[in-house]
């Protein structure tokens, strides 16, 4: 070890690293007393949380995953609440909703974790965006345990970085095993940082106990992103000397590869240095630590006193979604007959020039205006910032949006097809949709779906996939079926504070037409619309099965037209449940028609929901028309008249009508 730091400097940074081993001792009796519910030790890995949060600037952006008490500590977090929060106490960061290190903390420019392993760096890749296009001289750093190396948002996230030259560090802890699975079966290079590499990147490997050599590289690779040369890719070795988690044991480690590891300790090995360089005493060793260790015990007290926060199923709800935001646009001055495609690019030129903290993304979406020419010309409108081409990762570029978003920005991702969104499926279900409610941090980002089929377009271009999303608490999802509405209902998505889910149906994009109002306004999400009155029978449908109901209810004797209403749900999350139960109050009966498929599809959430809700109303049981439970075939021919339920609608309201 050698250091050109001051002896201040050298035993602050002994303080920072002798914090949490104290607080981890304690936490562990803790454990044993039950007062805690789990633990993953980073006893012999606090050489890297404490010297890299040492070596960075206060305004940098952290993102620790499960053993780095040491970034908390260092960057003097308030323990009172840390401990509140890892014991599931009133207090802390979550309102109890979370235990151990699943929090973020704003005010520290901590972001937490999730347990979905490697989740958070594309999301450490936006924030560290934000901070480039702004040119402040800050960057992100991204924790990362080996094991989740060969995750693929490690690999959507360093290319992503490496691609945009990205102010960001990287740093991996190798312990030598992921849960019980040594490095060896992990992976096949020899060091991790060689497959910085492979990205284009700055990359190191460097001893993780050293806290001095890690405080250096830390130092060094923060000064190479402000200058804006790129990410940096850190392998920091070390050692996992007591189990994965406390319950789990190491029964699977060699004794031997323990007992040199613990000679290896981080906090001895600087001990012994400052002994050397007589910086450091042992009765100063010794006064320190039981200095350490009681100017935290009150704080453990107080959060072993606390109760659990106290609340009821309203408060919980309350908390999924922060409030929506109506913005109050001037009066529009006309209007003009456009497409529906035409709309949705409207809406977003419109908003961009509106909103400088929008930003667009998506594959080809700049020179090449993307798959559909929704934003032909926008990159000369808005500039290379603001309209990203990106590479072809959806889980990394919807966690990067997720990163924006923190930065106070509203990124909108577009999806080329929706089909697509199954890559990114983690970053929507488990960190868009949960993070409000887990530490009230609202992600404000719109994910473009464009979706459905009839074009023969396969099982893997034309998917209805709305209910994949519909179930998860956290997200909205929103799905027009005129142009006028798309647009009004695409500049309230981005307005919104929470993650949207925007269908468009492609099949609607250049085969209709309506008077759309020009410049900016919006349409409420959650509210329904009837598009045709009648009084003896309601569809309830959206999307295209809005334009199916009108088609085919045209085709019909006139004296029947008239019986039939038709509901445009427009959002289905939240669904205007009042519009549907006023409408089927009146005409009785209710048919839900839509072009996903049957089992699962969202009309079963509302057949039961008018069952439970109007079932004395019904004089007829609720009837569901939906594409057949198959996966969506090339043919067009089968897909037209087998697949979709269109020709069966005149059969089903006439069933319904003679029931
Ligand atoms: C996506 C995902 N798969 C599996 C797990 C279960 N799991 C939690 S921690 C862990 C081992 C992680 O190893 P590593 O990344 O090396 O970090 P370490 O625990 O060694 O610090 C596993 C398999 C998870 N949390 N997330």
């Amino acid at each position: 070890m050698k250091s050109k730091l001051s002896n201040k400097k050298l035993l602050e940074i002994y303080k920072n690293l002798l914090l949490p081993r104290l607080i981890e001792e304690r936490m562990l009796i803790l454990l044993r007393q039950g007062k805690i519910s789990k633990w993953f030790s980073g006893i012999g890995q606090e050489a890297i949380s404490v010297g890299a949060t040492f070596a960075l600037n206060r305004g940098d952006v952290i993102f620790p995953m499960h053993r780095n008490l040491g970034v908390f500590t260092t960057r003097d977090i308030d323990l009172k609440k840390l401990f509140c929060q890892l014991m599931g106490k009133d207090g802390g960061f979550t309102k109890s909703r979370e235990r151990s290190f699943h929090f973020g903390a704003p005010d520290y420019n901590i972001v937490g974790m999730i347990s979905h392993l490697a989740a958070m760096l594309p999301v450490a890749c936006g924030v560290s965006y934000i901070k480039k296009i702004k040119a402040k001289d800050e960057i992100a750093i991204a924790f990362i345990g080996d094991g989740a190396t060969s995750e693929g948002d490690f690999h959507e996230a360093l290319n992503l970085a490496a691609v945009w030259k990205l102010p960001i560090i990287f740093l991996i802890e190798n312990n030598g095993y992921g849960l019980s699975t040594p490095t060896l079966e992990q992976y096949a290079c020899t060091n991790l940082s060689d497959r910085g590499i492979g990205y284009g990147m700055e990359s190191h490997t460097i001893d993780g106990n050293n806290v001095l050599e890690v405080y250096d590289t830390i130092s060094k690779s923060a000064k190479y992103c402000r200058s804006n040369k790129g990410p940096v890719l850190i392998e920091a070795k070390t050692f996992r000397i007591r189990g994965h988690e406390e319950a789990s044991g190491v029964s699977y480690v060699p004794k031997s590869l323990i007992s040199t590891w613990e000679k290896k300790d981080p906090v001895k090995l600087f001990e012994n240095y400052l002994l050397d360089k007589k910086i450091l005493t042992k009765k100063l060793i010794s006064t320190m630590t039981d200095k350490i260790k009681k100017s935290f015990e009150s704080d453990i007290d107080f959060a072993i006193n606390s109760k659990i926060e106290e609340t009821n199923r309203d408060n919980e709800l309350n908390d999924v979604y922060k409030k929506e935001v109506h913005i109050k646009y001037p009066k529009s001055r006309g209007s003009q007959e456009i497409r529906f495609v035409d709309a949705i690019s409207s809406a977003l030129h419109a908003k961009m020039k509106f909103d400088k903290s929008v930003i667009l993304m998506g594959q080809d979406i700049a020179e090449y205006g993307g798959v559909f020419k929704i934003t032909k010309g926008f990159l000369d409108d808005f500039g290379s910032d603001r309209i990203k081409n990106t590479p072809i990762i959806e889980s990394g570029i919807i966690g990067a949006a997720m990163g924006m978003s923190l930065e106070g920005y509203k990124p909108i991702v577009e999806m080329q097809f929706a089909d697509f969104v199954s890559c990114g499926f983690n970053q929507i279900v488990n960190n868009l949709a949960k993070t409000k409610y887990r530490w009230n941090q609202a992600i404000n980002v719109t994910i473009r779906m464009p979706s459905g089929g009839g074009m023969g377009a396969g099982p893997f271009h034309s998917q209805s996939n709305e209910s994949w999303f519909t179930q998860v608490p956290g997200l909205k999802v929103v799905y027009p079926s005129s142009p006028q509405d798309a647009k009004g209902l695409l500049i309230q998505s981005i307005d919104d504070p929470n993650p949207v889910i925007f269908f468009e149906h492609k099949g609607l994009y250049r085969s209709i037409k309506s008077n759309v109002d020009d410049g900016l306004y919006s349409i409420e999400i959650g509210k329904g619309s009837v598009v045709k009155e009648g009084n003896a029978l309601s569809i309830i449908t959206y999307g295209i099965g809005v334009h199916w109901a009108i088609e085919t209810i045209a085709k019909l004797p006139l004296e029947l037209q008239d019986k039939i209403e038709i509901i445009d749900l427009r959002s289905l999350v939240p669904w205007d449940k009042k519009l549907v139960l006023d409408s089927i109050k009146k005409t009785n009966r209710a048919l839900i028609l839509h072009e996903a498929t049957h089992t699962s599809g969202f009309g079963a959430e509302i057949a039961a929901t008018v069952s439970e809700e109007a079932f004395e109303h019904l004089d007829a049981p609720v009837l569901r028309l939906a594409s057949l439970d198959t996966p969506i075939p090339c043919s067009l021919e089968i897909e037209r008249n087998i697949f979709w339920p269109k020709s069966h609608i005149k059969d089903k309201i006439i069933e319904l009508l003679n029931f």
